[in-house]
């Protein structure tokens, strides 16, 4: 955690809550933000709970064209439904702004805690995936009359692999801490595959994938599900919303919630990519899609998945070589087993691919 609940109850303050203030811990399991959650209780007894990040500004340059952004988005989103529940909402600072910055230089936001939501790390079953597919789908398709050109580009270059690919090549170049020796294996993987990671971009450029607003990180840990019926109820983590690739926020989706293990599983025998979860987040996302994209879009499912894997595997091993300066670690060697797991999904999928092919096709 970058920054104390000291300063976290001390933006609380700067917000317009209802209720007293009754208490504020760290919350979730990200990989970015610092994360709350601040509960608030009204003289009648009722409760409240709030979700207040700091942004990582590390990540984040610009925090106030993030904001401004999700709140764009969230504005837009909160047209096409009228639960509450199913789009998140921002709680304004007590003078009418999305965030707060405080002396320190944080920026704060605080959102309504989603109440009668699940938070899954890992599909607990085909009809989980099924369904947070499904809340992916969706919004691309509740966001597709949304004019992307109004969106900043928060990250520039955030999933251009062949970009990604170049600064891992400058992460082994200057070896900063004196890792690339131990990591020569994962270095070649990687290497070896080079002709691949311009793929989507040579589609975009002949016209076969268009830039859509995506989500940009659709792990399944960044979706809601209804606690009682386990249905798709709201995406969250909003931070990377930008103008990027249907494909992509597909392809990250498989990376994450078909593999049958933790992203930084030590044990790589346990990992590999479930291909009937890779079915059946097919079907959902083209359902949630609602029949918005173009068949020789869908034949590139497969290239997303790979391309997502592979390069968040390269991302894990340059932050590793780097010296774990953007990835939050919990021990050592964490970014390099986050990556060796990615390698091994990249492999799996390799011996897969016909059946994925096959998959897509018949959608
Ligand atoms: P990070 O970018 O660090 O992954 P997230 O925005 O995904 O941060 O939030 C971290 C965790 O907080 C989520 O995985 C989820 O468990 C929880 N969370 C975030 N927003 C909400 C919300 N509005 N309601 C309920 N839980 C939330
Ligand atoms: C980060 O914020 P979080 O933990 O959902 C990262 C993603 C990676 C992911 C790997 C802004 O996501 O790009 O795919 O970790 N987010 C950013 O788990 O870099
Ligand atoms: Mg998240």
């Amino acid at each position: 955690m970058r920054n104390s609940l000291e300063l976290a109850v001390n933006a609380l303050k700067h917000f317009q809550l209802t209720g007293i203030l009754r208490g504020c811990s760290p919350y979730g399991n990200g990989h970015i933000n610092d994360t709350f959650c601040a509960i608030t209780e009204e003289e009648s007894g009722v409760v409240h709970r709030y979700i207040l990040q700091a942004l990582n500004q590390n990540v984040f340059k610009q925090p106030d064209k993030v904001m401004e952004n999700i709140a764009a988005v969230i504005e837009h989103l909160h047209t096409k439904t009228d639960d509450p529940r199913a789009v998140m909402s921002l709680v304004p600072t007590t003078d009418g702004q999305v965030f707060y910055l405080d002396e320190t230089g944080v920026f704060w936001r605080l959102y309504d805690f989603v109440e009668g939501s699940l938070c899954l790390e890992r599909p607990e079953s085909n009809e989980d995936f099924y369904q947070s597919a499904l809340a992916f789908g969706r919004f691309q398709r509740d966001l597709s009359d949304f004019p992307a050109e109004k969106l900043n580009e928060t990250i520039v270059n955030f999933h251009n692999t062949p970009v990604r690919y170049q600064n891992f090549l400058a992460a082994v170049k200057a070896d900063k801490m004196g890792r690339a020796k131990d990591v020569q294996k994962e270095i070649d993987f990687i290497i070896e595959r080079a002709a691949f990671y311009s793929v989507l971009m040579d589609a975009n450029k002949n016209g076969v994938l268009p830039l859509r607003v995506s989500h940009n990180d659709t792990k399944i840990n960044n979706v809601l599900l209804d606690e009682n019926t386990r249905s798709a109820l709201c995406v969250i983590d909003l931070d990377t919303i930008m103008p990027g690739f249907s494909v992509t926020d597909f392809g990250d989706s498989i990376r994450f919630g078909a593999s049958t293990a933790a992203e930084d599983e030590k044990d790589l025998d346990k990992v590999w990519m479930d291909i009937s979860l890779f079915e059946t987040y097919a079907k959902g996302f083209l359902d949630g899609c609602g029949g918005s994209l173009p068949r020789e879009e869908i034949m590139l499912l497969p290239e997303g998945a790979k391309m997502m894997t592979i390069e968040c595997g390269m991302r894990f091993l340059a932050d590793y070589l780097e010296g774990d300066t953007y990835f939050r670690i919990h021990y050592p060697t964490q970014n390099l087993d986050r990556c060796r797991t990615q390698l091994k999904l990249v492999a799996d999928m390799e011996s897969k691919w016909e059946q994925m092919k096959d998959i897509v096709a018949k959608q």
